[in-house]
């Protein structure tokens, strides 16, 4: 049932018959995972009130400070999806190795992991500019009731089993997929219950918008250089709008309704890129692909790409699946 004004909870229940798996276990990870969201919108809400704003001092294993949001979101998730006793381990981008949760613990039964960005774009919080949690759930691929390896984490994106992004802005959504279409819930704060808004989110097959750093222009390949300057050219439907916030998950959200293309390139002074592959590139791609989208590292399909690290980076391009594929043109001419 997709009719607007379904709660997420109603939603989630209506639908989990529809989940091959309907264990009842992903319903509750995705109810965790909508408490520990409410948690977090109630801080970012509020960040300029309290000093929770400047950098807590540490920096994370990405090597950039750590914002007390950034801390405070990382707990939230983590405390929430362990105290439920859902999960058997957790990757965060925030932590430098992944977190077991009871696993070797026979009794407990718990067979998905998940991996998560908690605050992702967080440089905005200081500047008021919105900010999002990303988050991706694969079931163990280690025998249960045993220590969660590595090997549990390093899986490729056609794995997930659920993915998705609350995006903390002008309304606090949280947009997911469980394979089964894309659809967004939009945060009513007086009552903190979330409703189905945008049913059936999906890319337009073209767009208009354009969303790259193009400070980093010199150091681009010379595909991504090139499309850039397609993008700028006057003639057919362009030149098109260029529109960067700086924020993954709102630069995704805003190019899925509008259409659009979003391009995080390597360059000479990003040689993979800076998107991190596990918590970041392979929900968002899922999302993409759920939402009749396309992702790539402007040449291969993000979710195909057989992770090695934990915290490894990959060249992302994603949106319209047109754009996506005028794109990976004139990065494929650029090897001929
Ligand atoms: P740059 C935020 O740090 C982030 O991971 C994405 O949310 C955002 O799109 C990108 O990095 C911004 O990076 O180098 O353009 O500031």
């Amino acid at each position: 049932m997709d009719r607007k004004n379904t709660t997420l909870g109603e939603f989630i229940i209506e639908n989990q018959s529809s989940f091959q798996y309907s264990s009842g276990e992903l319903s509750k990870l995705i109810n965790a995972i909508r408490l520990a969201a409410k948690v977090v919108n109630h801080e970012v809400n509020k960040a300029g009130l309290i000093d929770i704003l400047g950098a807590a001092g540490d920096t994370n294993i990405q090597g950039e400070d750590q914002q007390k949001l950034d801390v405070l979101a990382n707990e939230k998730f983590i405390q929430t999806l362990k105290n439920r006793e859902i999960v058997c381990g957790i990757a965060s981008e925030e932590e430098d190795d992944f977190i077991s949760v009871n696993s070797n613990d026979e009794k407990h039964q718990n067979k998905y992991v998940v991996l998560i960005d908690p605050l992702d774009g967080s440089s905005n919080i200081d500047v008021n500019v919105s900010v999002g949690t990303i988050f991706s759930i694969y079931r163990r691929v280690t025998p249960i009731g045993t220590p969660v390896t590595l090997e549990d984490f390093l899986q490729p994106g056609v794995n997930q089993v659920a993915a998705g992004y609350i995006v903390y802005g002008t309304s606090t959504m949280l947009v997911y997929t469980t394979g089964d279409g894309v659809n967004g819930f939009t945060l009513n704060p007086a009552i903190g219950t979330f409703y189905l808004s945008h049913p059936r989110m999906q890319f337009p097959e073209t767009g208009k918008i354009y969303s790259v750093n193009e400070g980093n222009y010199i150091h681009f390949p010379q595909g991504v250089k090139n499309y850039i300057k397609y993008c700028q050219l006057e003639e057919g439907d362009r030149p098109y709008t260029s529109r960067y916030i700086g924020s993954l998950v709102s630069d995704f959200h805003r190019n899925m309704i509008k259409g659009g293309i979003y391009i995080y390139p390597k360059s000479s002074v990003a040689m993979e890129g800076k998107l991190r592959l596990l918590y970041e590139c392979n929900p968002m791609a899922f999302l993409a692909e759920q939402a009749q989208g396309k992702a790539s590292d402007g040449f291969k399909r993000i979710m195909e790409i057989q992770p090695t690290e934990l915290h490894q980076r990959v060249p992302f391009f994603c949106g319209s699946r047109k754009m996506v594929e005028k794109a990976e043109e004139f990065m494929a001419a650029q090897k001929a």
